[in-house]
């Protein structure tokens, strides 16, 4: 079950887009009570102003946070957790970035992905010796995978983990960076080498183990000194013949890159979540500075082009509440495989937030510039999201090139059964069929309130046009397409403003029929924007897989490395770095 990778193929799958999912009545009374507690702690105790200057978040603020219940939001309540749902924990995450960034990636770090292993992967010893400290807020957590030689490449790692049969250990040795939590956490998930048997070789595979900082031979470096998000903790970890117990291994031995991967795809679902709350808030913020500031005779919030800020910041936040909530509702099925959503999650919204802190900070003119004010923060904290929990190039390459799996492996069996043309007649008329409906219809959409229906239409036929450049794109490019970075960004870029439009037009159905006023009018509205926005983006994108400048682009790009960054050869460099 996923809502995207079907739109590789030309088709849409209503059950995992329709009715669009919605929080329990019993979760959404949690998420309000919880929501108004977070907002009375913060007013009474939390100073972002400081967190940021001094550079950390002071233990009373932590400590006050996990009496909330924060840092167990969805550890079982037989782990000493509350036993909430995926949606439930982006609501409180949302919440919680409105209140300060910092403390919402130490919370991200901890619970997003610090003990997220041992949830989805530990057995019920190690969950029951190590889950209930963390989900009170005793102990922190921490996801320690990235090495200086292993950032984006993550399957690069050296850190090594050598079985000691005498001891029924493994002995660790490594160095970690940019560990979030890293200076005080108690619990790493940690990423090292492992020697396995593969086809009668002895080969290293990644193995996830749990590591308590009480094992030994665990030390932290010096805090980083950061752009943004400075109050969190961001360190070096080092293993030093750390004894790491056998019953410590998370999951299977060798099998450690599939847990990370797993988690990460939480991870990043979580950090969309939080980007929401960003951009609520930005608007929010902004809505404020633009309304009391007054240029020629008038709040500048009354100027087309101010306007035109607001609403675009509201329909980012509306667009993004749409994807994250339709990608926590897959999760919280059980049945889905949602990698691709977080991906998408996780790129859309943090740039979106990117942008929204951006154009608050442009709409407060000079005071958004200034240090006194909360602009110039709010822009240095939402930088880190394009980055951390993988790049948004790297999540943009995976989401093509996950999403071209089925297509290829289509597209291969057809290859092969032209040579036996006889004997995979099937193959070849199902193939056959199969293009024929893609090119003379849309894929259907379920009925939709009315209003909706009218402005759905995009999505079927894009799905179409989306899945007939993808086909082309494999046939053109081969196995090569690996190589052409370039059409697989103009794919993902079409996968997600397909998602885009897949969640707006679901969610607006939802709210349409929900109410027939004028906040059913305002679900319309808002989708029947951003789906207009999209289908033109996704139009320009699938027609340049097929026709684009790209020679072009790589002439001048090894122009560049060859001339050492001179913009036009012949030029003389300049600068004295
Ligand atoms: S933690 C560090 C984050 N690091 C990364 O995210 C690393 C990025 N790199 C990668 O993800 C991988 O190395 C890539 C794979 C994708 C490049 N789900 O052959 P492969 C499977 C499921 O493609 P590679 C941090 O920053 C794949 O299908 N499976 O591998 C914390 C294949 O399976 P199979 C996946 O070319 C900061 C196998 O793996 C996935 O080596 C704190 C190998 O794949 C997936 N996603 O590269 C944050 N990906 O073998 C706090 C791959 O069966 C949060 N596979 O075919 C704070 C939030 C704040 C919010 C604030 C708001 C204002």
């Amino acid at each position: 079950m996923s809502v995207v990778r079907p739109f590789f193929m030309g088709h849409i799958e209503s059950d995992g887009l329709f009715p669009y999912p919605e929080i329990s009545p019993d979760e959404a009374e949690t998420a309000d009570i919880l929501g108004r507690s977070l907002d009375q702690f913060a007013e009474d105790h939390i100073d972002s102003r400081a967190i940021d200057t001094e550079g950390e978040i002071p233990t009373e603020v932590l400590s006050g946070l996990a009496e909330l219940g924060i840092f167990g939001i969805v550890v079982p309540e037989a782990y000493g957790g509350f036993g909430g749902s995926e949606t439930l924990y982006a609501k409180i995450f949302e919440k919680v970035a409105t209140i300060d960034t910092s403390i919402v990636v130490t919370l991200g770090a901890h619970q997003s992905i610090g003990l997220k292993g041992i949830l989805a992967y530990g057995t019920e010893e190690q969950k029951q010796r190590f889950l209930p400290p963390l989900a009170r807020g005793d102990q922190f957590a921490a996801f320690a995978l990235t090495e200086p030689g292993a950032g984006s490449d993550a399957a690069s790692i050296q850190t090594r983990a050598v079985y000691d049969a005498d001891r029924d250990a493994y002995i660790l040795n490594g160095t970690k960076i940019w560990i979030t939590n890293g200076g005080f956490a108690e619990i790493f998930t940690v990423f090292a080498q492992t020697e396995v048997e593969r086809d009668g070789e002895r080969v290293d595979r990644i193995t996830a183990f749990v590591v308590p900082r009480s094992l030994g031979g665990v030390t932290s470096g010096p805090e980083e000194h950061k752009l943004g998000i400075r109050g969190s903790s961001t360190t070096e970890v080092h293993f030093e013949n750390t004894v790491v117990p056998a019953d410590h291994v998370l999951g299977e031995v060798g099998r450690g890159f599939k847990v990370a991967m797993g988690v990460l795809n939480s991870g990043r679902l979580g950090l969309a979540a939080g980007c929401v709350g960003g951009i609520k808030d930005a608007l929010a913020v902004a809505t404020r500075a633009a309304t009391e500031r007054h240029q020629f005779d008038r709040s500048i919030a009354s100027f087309e082009m101010t306007q035109r800020k607001l609403v675009h910041m509201a329909l980012e936040a509306y667009a993004c509440e749409s994807m994250v909530y339709l990608t926590t509702g897959l999760v919280d099925r059980g049945d889905a495989d949602y990698s691709l959503e977080s991906a998408i999650c996780k790129v859309y919204c943090s740039e979106a937030v990117w942008n929204a802190t951006n154009e608050a900070l442009q709409i407060a003119g000079g005071m958004g510039y200034m240090q006194e004010n909360e602009y110039e923060r709010d822009l240095r904290d939402s930088r880190i999201n394009l980055i951390f929990e993988g790049t948004n190039e790297i999540l943009r390459l995976y989401t093509a090139l996950a999403g071209l799996e089925e297509p290829g492996a289509h597209l291969r069996a057809v290859a092969k059964a032209l040579r036996d043309p006889i004997n995979q007649l099937g193959v070849l008329s199902e193939y056959a069929r199969e293009r024929a409906r893609r090119t003379l219809v849309n894929p259907d959409l379920p009925e939709l309130h009315p209003d909706v229906e009218a402005i759905a239409d995009p999505l079927s036929e894009y799905v179409a046009d989306f899945a007939g450049a993808v086909e082309w794109a494999l046939r053109r490019h081969g196995e090569k397409i690996v190589e052409r970075q370039l059409v697989l960004e103009r794919i993902a870029a079409a996968a997600i403003d397909l998602y885009r439009m897949a969640a707006v037009i679901s969610r607006a159905d939802r709210g349409r029929r929900a109410d027939d006023g004028e906040r059913g009018e305002a679900h319309v509205r808002r989708a029947r924007l951003i789906v207009n926005e999209a289908w033109r983006n996704v139009r320009r994108n699938v027609a340049t897989v097929r026709s684009n400048l790209d020679d072009d682009v790589r002439v001048v790009a090894s122009e560049l490395s060859d001339s050492g960054g001179v913009y036009l050869p012949g030029q003389s460099r300049v600068g004295a770095r």
